[in-house]
């Protein structure tokens, strides 16, 4: 049998911008292509993708993973001695959708222990995709949705600010989100990985008209431009909104899109890098 990315998916658990960043970056799977170039996956690639996907949940890095998969050895228990990862978001989601702020502290209490990306990319950001699946199957609400997403989102700002990023030294990254666009966490784990790596990062958040954009990239000149879209996204707005920020950017300025809303597979925009993945920010970065 074929599968789309979404069935893969949904079967995997795997988002589809991530099963794309690890097709190009690992060459894990070269999945067929329909005529109008969407991807086919078989039965092989569903099961090797759920294998990985389990021992990341593990906390196997995604390296660690894929290297046991293909020499077709036995998972480890990465997280001997603590609670599991899988664990933790189990309980943090169950907390979140039962109102249970206590409780939700509780399980982000266990992963303080990780870098600080390794709680955003493998407790933060699952947790939150994962309220979006049962409130898309209508197994909660808005208002759980609302709660676990300021819960979310209050995390990764405590990060933000604890890494202190208008203090450091490195390059200067402007993130911010453009206008329509109100997802904003995907553009806070972006700051987060640039902070990570020692860039002084200016946070404006969501929804930030274009022109307020090129003022402050006119007059800051930082060596990046970050942002992320999450509402899907025609190609020909895509393409218009990615002029637009590269007419915005003075030359020197690298302009960076990122996000599941970025339209593929055709998707190109002349002096703009496209990205689903943030783990290229550190490409960019170096
Ligand atoms: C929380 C949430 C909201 C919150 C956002 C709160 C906030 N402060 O951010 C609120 C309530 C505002 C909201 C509103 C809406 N939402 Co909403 N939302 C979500 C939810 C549950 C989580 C979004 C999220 O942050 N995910 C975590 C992110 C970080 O994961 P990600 O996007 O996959 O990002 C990864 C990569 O793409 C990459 N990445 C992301 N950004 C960047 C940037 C850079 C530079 C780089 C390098 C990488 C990168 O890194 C991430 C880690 O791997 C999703 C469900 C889901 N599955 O994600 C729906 C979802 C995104 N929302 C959706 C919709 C439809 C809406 C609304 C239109 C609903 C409505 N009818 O009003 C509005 C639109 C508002 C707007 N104008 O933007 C749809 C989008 C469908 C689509 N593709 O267009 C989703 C997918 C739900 C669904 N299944 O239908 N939403």
């Amino acid at each position: 049998m074929s599968y789309r990315i979404k069935r893969v998916a949904h079967l995997t658990g795997i988002n589809p911008a991530t099963l794309r960043a690890w097709e190009r970056r690992y060459g894990l799977v070269a999945p067929d292509r329909t005529g109008s170039g969407y991807r086919l996956y078989t039965d092989e690639d569903v099961a090797m993708l759920s294998r990985i996907k389990i021992l990341v949940d593990e906390g196997l890095t995604i390296g660690e993973a894929i290297s046991r998969v293909r020499r077709g050895a036995e998972p480890l228990p990465a997280d001997a001695g603590g609670p599991s990862i899988r664990d933790v978001r189990f309980r943090m989601l169950e907390a979140l959708v039962s109102f249970d702020r206590r409780g939700a502290l509780d399980a982000y209490q266990d992963v303080l222990r990780l870098p600080p990306e390794r709680r955003v990319e493998e407790v933060l950001l699952p947790v939150l995709r994962q309220v979006g699946e049962l409130w898309e199957a209508n197994e909660c609400g808005v208002g759980e949705e609302h709660f676990a997403s300021a819960f979310i989102r209050e995390k990764l700002a405590g990060i933000i600010e604890d890494l202190d990023t208008g203090a450091a030294r490195g390059p200067e990254a402007v993130c911010a989100g453009v206008p329509g666009e109100l997802h904003e966490c995907g553009l806070m784990a972006a700051a987060i990985h640039l902070a990570t790596r020692g860039w002084r990062v200016v946070y404006l958040g969501t929804n930030v008209p274009i022109e307020e954009i090129r003022r402050i990239l006119r007059q800051r000149r930082p060596a990046l431009f970050c942002t992320s879209v999450v509402n899907t996204m025609g190609i020909a707005d895509f393409r218009d909104l990615a002029r637009a920020l590269r007419e915005a950017a003075p030359a020197e300025t690298e302009v960076v899109i990122g996000g599941g809303g970025v339209p593929g597979p055709f998707a190109s925009a002349e002096g703009v890098r496209l990205t689903e993945d943030l783990a290229e920010l550190a490409h960019v970065a170096a």
